[in-house]
């Protein structure tokens, strides 16, 4: 080789070394069952999170992220499965669990070490296992509760789930993040950290002398708590007291609080290493849930407040500060950031990338946003209306919500006349997507506007 084309090469070299040097590490964080507004930067006085607060300043925070549904009871399962697989709901569901997760594959593939911890719940093969290059403390999801004649005390350790060996499972993942997070930046390859809290999802449980740091009397409830679901087959108390839910909604704090806490100290350790600068953190939730609003506990309905959750990006040529009210799918994260690293969307994926919103762009990935439950309920959300199918046996119902008038889904506009053109809009759209998707149902058969009135 020539002097000139040695230097050239060695030059190159530099170069491709340099630009893959640029690669960022990717933080992964995903909660379970966090619901939207438990953030107290956005607006919630009654929660304070002060280190999640610190990622919607450093960066995107989506306020209208959902997740499109569940095939089955166990809807972190189906809307985890969708994001890291990149398949739609009916695809989904019909994945036999027999490779490993493809989206985290795209990343290894394009030159990333992985690493993952805590709860995974992914419908792929041998669960975590197959995911990540390292992993430490792993933890199947859903937990149980011992059966004991003690009744339930979220501070006794005796009762096992969230206490089992004595220690917090939020304690132990968070301190397993930071563990492979030493790890990860002592390597040379870009970092893909999967760090999967179970909190906050049931059963909650938290120290006796956290009690006094949230007062539940003084926790302002949302007018919806007094709202009564009309459908008859979704699982609820008769009547939610006022009560009942502030002291539903002060437990699932505690419990968001000690997460706060370990975001913290993760993202601590993580500047201590110096790698902060050149890591885009996700932090996201796979499904938000009803405690109490609309008369619901749990996330088998297609309410807002199940079906959204917090999606916060931070990190390298991410804006700062701001906030996006475009609608977005839950997961879309993937794929997002996988343009972010510049990595190839495998063709399988159907999700889309969210880049060009964070960028500014003003119309979203998506005309309208899907949602399901198995086959029991259906949603659509176009423009700003959202209509909602319930079916069981011979019964139908629907419902129309204008979510900008009314955020809290309490008055149904499905009666009125001048709803006909954005109820058939909705029918339309909802049918084309059944029939594209998958689905199994054939939506006009069901729900032609004179017969459900
Ligand atoms: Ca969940």
């Amino acid at each position: 080789m020539k002097p000139l084309f040695i230097s050239i090469f060695f030059l190159l070299l530099a170069v491709s070394s340099s630009q893959a040097a640029k690669k960022p590490n990717i933080l992964f964080i995903l909660t379970d069952d966090q619901a939207l507004e438990t953030i107290s930067a956005l607006g919630n006085n009654g929660i304070n999170t002060p280190n999640i607060d610190s990622l919607v300043r450093a960066g995107v925070t989506f306020t209208n992220a959902s997740n499109m549904g569940s095939w089955v009871d166990d809807v972190s399962f189906a809307s985890r499965t969708m994001m890291f697989t990149g398949k739609f709901l009916w695809p989904a569901s019909k994945l036999k669990g027999n490779e490993d997760p493809p989206l985290i594959r795209a990343f290894k593939d394009g030159g990333y070490e992985t690493y993952g911890t805590g709860a995974w719940h992914v419908g792929t093969k041998d669960g975590m296992d197959s995911a990540f290059d390292h992993i430490l403390n792993k933890r199947p999801v859903p937990l149980s509760l011992e059966e004991t004649e003690t009744p339930f005390t979220a501070w006794n350790h005796d009762q096992g789930a969230n206490w089992e060996n004595g220690t917090h499972l939020t304690n132990l993942t968070g301190e397993s993040a930071i563990s492979l997070l030493k790890k990860a930046t002592s390597q040379e390859k870009p970092f893909f950290l999967y760090v999967g809290f179970n909190a906050p999802a049931l059963p909650w449980q938290y120290e006796q002398k956290e009690l006094k740091s949230i007062k539940s009397e003084q926790l302002s409830l949302p007018p919806n708590i007094k709202n009564r679901h009309f459908y008859f087959s979704l699982k609820s108390p008769k009547k939610i007291s006022p009560k009942f839910a502030s002291n539903r909604y002060r437990d699932y704090y505690l419990v968001i609080e000690r997460l706060d806490r370990h975001l913290g100290r993760i993202l601590s350790a993580l500047k201590q290493s110096g790698s902060y600068k050149n890591t885009i953190i996700a932090f996201l939730s796979d499904n938000g849930i009803n405690n109490g609003e609309n008369g619901i506990i749990g996330c088998q309905n297609l309410y807002e407040k199940s079906l959204k959750a917090p999606l916060i990006l931070a990190g390298p040529h991410i804006p700062k500060n701001k906030f996006i009210d475009t609608s977005v799918y839950l997961q879309d994260v993937l794929p997002t950031l996988m343009q972010l690293a510049q990595i190839p969307k495998p063709k399988l994926c159907q999700f889309r990338s969210f880049v060009p919103q964070m960028n500014g762009k003003e119309t979203g990935p998506w005309e309208d946003i899907l949602g399901a439950y198995c086959n029991d309920m259906r949603s659509i959300k176009v423009e700003d209306h959202k209509l909602v199918l319930y079916r069981r046996k011979t019964e139908r119902h629907m419902k129309l919500y204008d979510l900008i008038k009314d955020p809290f889904e309490m008055n149904d506009l499905s009666q009125r006349k001048s709803s006909s053109n954005i109820i058939e809009k909705c029918l339309d759209r909802l049918q084309r997507w059944e029939a594209s998707s998958g689905g199994m149902l054939n939506i006009r058969s069901y729900f032609t506007q004179p017969d459900v009135r």
